[in-house]
């Protein structure tokens, strides 16, 4: 039989969103690492990023916020990570693009600024990648050759030594929320996970393994590391949605995340990028951040404005109380 085939990497949060989505929805796969030489087999595919989902008729794509929504159509049958109403749908789409386009901020940031990280998610990749680098002396440089290019990526991201007590600080604030919650099947939106659950998990899941944000997960959050590694094969886990009266408080949180951090960033981004600029500064919680405009992130900020715009009067007015009151809903409507 023809089935999907996910190329990815086990230091690639993406990946192991896709990977964990597609195990918990019984989406019938093959696991491939994408090695060196498969990058250059699967140039074709742009842009040039980690996971690559190959589909049964062999067409490759990548973007893993659009594949697992096309997943959701293609298999609409059951264990959808969409909540039912639409509402917590938006929900659950606004804090897994929050833990894709913020959180990663921390894996990138202690991988690559700290000396243990360094020394130790290079040589992760590495590892996976270069299969035929049998001497220590190839190996070493490859390893040191892709260090000095994630270094050199770093302010591009926004990783830079200005901003890390912003992007710590989120980091710890993550732990916090995840921990008040992540008992034996504990997820944002019920028993069930979510597109938010999983978006949370890929990044979470590689700053449980880089040293320096694993041993504080260790110390802050133990709980949620052992979540973590239960939502990594999720496929027997039945559950149930919670109704939006029944919201968890840990969503409000991250809403309240979103809305005094993710969501101003979005917006001075998108702002800058269509004044012409080339980078941007804001306060958040009254420190400082700056950094050059990143375009994928303007299509996000619609992306997100579209699809609230998109809901029912009805399911607009179930959340718009809760948008407002965690600083969320001007964002979402400004133009
Ligand atoms: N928005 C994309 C981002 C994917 C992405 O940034 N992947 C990174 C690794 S986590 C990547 O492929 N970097 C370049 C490389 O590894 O060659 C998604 O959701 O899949």
């Amino acid at each position: 039989m023809t089935q999907y085939r996910l190329i990815g990497g086990n230091a690639s949060p993406y990946s192991q969103k896709l990977r964990g989505i597609m195990r918990y929805r019984r989406i019938p796969h093959i696991w491939v690492l994408r090695t060196q030489a498969l990058r250059e087999q699967l140039s074709d595919v742009q842009p040039m990023l980690v996971p690559i989902l190959e589909y049964p008729d062999g067409t490759r794509r990548t973007d893993s916020t659009p594949l697992a929504l096309d997943l959701e159509e293609r298999h609409p049958e059951a264990r959808r990570i969409q909540p039912d109403t639409p509402a917590l749908a938006f929900l659950s789409h606004l804090i897994e693009d929050m833990a894709d386009e913020w959180l990663t901020k921390c894996m990138f940031h202690y991988r690559f600024a700290y000396p243990e990280g360094q020394a130790y998610g290079p040589h992760w990749v590495i590892d996976d990648q270069r299969p035929e680098l049998t001497s220590e002396a190839e190996f070493e440089a490859a390893r040191a050759a892709f260090l000095a290019r994630q270094s050199g990526r770093m302010p591009l991201v926004g990783c830079t030594p200005e901003n890390a007590p912003v992007i710590e600080a989120s980091y710890h604030r993550v732990l916090r929320i995840m921990e008040s919650f992540v008992r034996r099947d504990g997820y944002l939106f019920g028993s069930r996970p979510s597109l938010a659950d999983f978006g949370i998990y890929g990044q979470l899941k590689t700053l449980a393994t880089d040293p320096t944000p694993m041993a504080m997960m260790r110390d802050e959050a133990p709980h949620t590391e052992h979540w973590l590694r239960r939502l990594d094969d999720a496929s027997g886990v039945e559950g149930e949605w919670r109704s939006l009266d029944a919201l968890s408080p840990a969503v409000t949180e991250l809403l309240q995340l979103a809305g005094d951090t993710y969501l101003p960033f979005l917006l001075a981004n998108a702002r800058a990028g269509d004044a012409g600029e080339q980078s941007f500064s804001l306060e958040l919680n009254g420190q400082r951040y700056a950094q050059d405009v990143f375009r994928y992130q303007i299509k996000c900020l619609r992306w997100l404005q579209s699809h609230f715009a998109g809901l029912d009067a009805h399911n607009q007015a179930a959340i718009r109380r809760l948008l407002r009151e965690t600083g969320c809903l001007e964002a979402l409507e400004a133009s």
